[in-house]
């Protein structure tokens, strides 16, 4: 769609929405940025949402005579990444960003010391939204000899499982070509919890963000919450990147337990060989993903990870029953 001039009313221009902060929205046309509002129906028609408009979504833009514009449209979202929201609205889902191409998940090796059990969690939240995801590990600076088989070894595990690994060092600025040639012409999410680095990865990809970077609690090691909202950067060659605030926890409240399993790559084959159909690979008799942990045919950390994510899924619905 061409751009219109901004006293046109009857043609809507297209864009992407880089910025979404209370009742003002970053549209990014193809020419430029319009601040912009929402209408009002779309609070009506998302009641269970607490954001209707978020960062990635496709819109059309009415102009007003000043040079702002007005959302009256978005168009159907090929996917969307979600949390639950605390606080007042609790339970209602937070939608993050929606049209993502790619999901970054940022690990530090220390401080926070790398948390495979985390990116299992983030894997499978990526899986639950139909998203594809990289894992970052970031801070090999920090890498201490006695500490480097135990990076090779996730690196390796999660390679083994298909997805692409990428070290980097934000603060020495290595590693960021590879990252940066991935990330071009896509819509990327940067996740992982407070403190692992994502900011500084994005002002190491591109040097003009000059995104605010936080501290290190010396008492508890994990990083402040600087961060606080989620935007997406326009990169110079191409493509878009949204840094997200630090993630405390998130339910995995989409999904039934019966149902994570899909989300663990290399049990779905073994899981049509159950007995039940509707195994849960925890207790059940006959049960071919238990026997594949116990012969080592699945790394047992993997399986150890998947009962702690059922876990905690159970929980929510015994939770949610009462
Ligand atoms: N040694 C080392 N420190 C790093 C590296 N990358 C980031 N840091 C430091 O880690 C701290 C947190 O970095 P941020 O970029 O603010 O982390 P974040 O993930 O964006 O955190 P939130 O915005 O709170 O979610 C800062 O003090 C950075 O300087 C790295 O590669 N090596
Ligand atoms: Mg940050
Ligand atoms: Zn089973």
């Amino acid at each position: 769609m061409e751009d219109a001039t901004p006293d046109s009313k009857a043609v809507g221009i297209e864009g992407t929405v880089t910025r979404a902060t209370g009742s003002w929205y970053d549209v990014r046309t193809r020419s430029r940025k319009v601040r912009a509002t929402i209408r009002g129906k779309f609070r009506l028609i998302a009641a269970d949402v607490t954001n209707p408009v978020v960062i990635g979504d496709r819109v059309i833009l009415q102009m007003n005579a000043d040079g702002t514009g007005v959302i009256t449209d978005i168009q159907d979202r090929k996917n969307k990444l979600s949390r639950r929201a605390a606080g007042r609205k609790i339970g209602r889902e937070h939608v993050i960003a929606a049209n993502i191409d790619v999901a970054w998940i940022v690990q530090s090796t220390l401080f926070p010391k790398l948390n495979p059990g985390l990116i299992d969690r983030f894997l499978v939240m990526a899986g639950v939204y139909n998203i594809p995801a990289n894992i970052v590990i970031n801070k090999t600076d920090l890498i201490e000899p006695a500490f480097e088989d135990t990076i090779d070894f996730w690196e390796e595990l999660y390679i083994n499982l298909g997805y692409s690994v990428y070290r980097t060092s934000a603060s020495h600025g290595t590693g960021f070509e590879r990252v940066r040639k991935d990330m071009t012409d896509k819509i990327s999410v940067i996740v992982g919890q407070s403190g692992v680095g994502k900011s500084s990865i994005l002002n190491r990809i591109q040097s003009d963000l000059e995104l605010r970077t936080g501290e290190i609690s010396k008492s508890t090691g994990k990083g402040v919450h600087t961060t606080t909202f989620a935007a997406l950067y326009l990169l110079d060659n191409g493509g878009y990147v949204a840094d997200t605030p630090g993630l405390r926890e998130f339910g995995l409240v989409d999904i039934a337990p019966a149902d994570l399993a899909h989300f663990f790559v290399e049990f779905q084959d073994l899981a049509e060989s159950c007995h039940f159909p509707n195994c849960t690979h925890d207790h059940e008799p006959e049960c071919r993903v238990q026997t594949a942990a116990a012969e080592n045919e699945i790394a047992p950390e993997r399986y150890n990870s998947y009962l702690n994510i059922l876990g905690s899924l159970q929980k929510g619905v015994r939770d949610r029953g009462r």
